[in-house]
């Protein structure tokens, strides 16, 4: 049995995604960030991060985590990897080049856009966009994400896809660190081939169904 660990307002929503594409049997056990309760360590407080129940499962206090019929992997990128690669299917990488720019496109994810994106992400998360302070964010930003906007967006003009002539696993892994910075509408404007892959993405219907599972999730 695949168990996964995290909550729909988390990056544990790549996993979900991936888990509603391949049709997986999973139990998902609710885990909330510690930062979101005024005392995680009290003794009725929810599952979270900083449970010690929690902690034997992922020491680093962070969601996703899995365990796949006893096989505990954290970080949510390695986590989709494993997943893609041990059903296979047209998600999977079909070759080993599949499977290695798979897994260099989502180093570049994590590397290159997600804290930039997830500043963008946060600033829309306080109400703060409209603000001096907001619109400040979303510049420096904005700008530090050219470069990598720049080259994905050639790459997608290119290839279509992340990692394969279809939509597989390294699309998941990508597009769901790229949505961080959909707020930042000007951005995308300048880069049509990610948003036009994005908007395709997110018309998937395994997208939609985690999207609404997450909507009904207590923010
Ligand atoms: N690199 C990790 C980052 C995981 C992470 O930071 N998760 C956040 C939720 S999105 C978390 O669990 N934070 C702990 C907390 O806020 O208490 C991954 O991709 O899995």
């Amino acid at each position: 049995m695949l168990t996964i660990y995290g909550a729909y307002r988390s990056r544990a929503t790549r996993t979900y995604w991936l888990a509603y594409e391949l049709g997986l049997d999973f139990k998902s056990v609710p885990v909330l960030q510690a930062r979101r309760l005024d005392n995680p360590l009290a003794a009725d407080a929810p599952v979270n991060t900083l449970s010690p129940d929690f902690l034997k499962v992922n020491p680093m206090g962070q969601i996703p985590a899995i365990d796949d019929d006893g096989f505990v992997v954290f970080e949510s990128l390695a986590i989709n990897l494993h997943l893609a690669k041990k059903h296979g299917g047209p998600l999977a990488p079909a070759t080993l080049e599949e499977d290695t720019l798979a897994t260099m496109w989502s180093f570049f994810a994590v590397t290159s856009i997600e804290t930039e994106a997830l500043r963008i992400s946060s600033a829309a998360a306080s109400g703060t966009l409209d603000t001096d302070d907001g619109k400040a964010v979303i510049a420096a930003a904005s700008r530090l994400l050219e470069r990598p906007f720049k080259v994905l967006d050639a790459h997608l003009g290119k290839a279509g896809f992340i990692a394969a002539d279809r939509f597989t696993v390294a699309d998941i892994n990508v597009a769901e660190i790229v949505r961080y910075a959909q707020p930042a509408t000007a951005l995308f404007d300048a880069f049509p081939n990610i948003t036009a892959w994005l908007d395709a993405a997110q018309a998937r219907p395994a997208f939609r169904k985690m999207w609404e599972v997450r909507a009904a999730e207590a923010a």
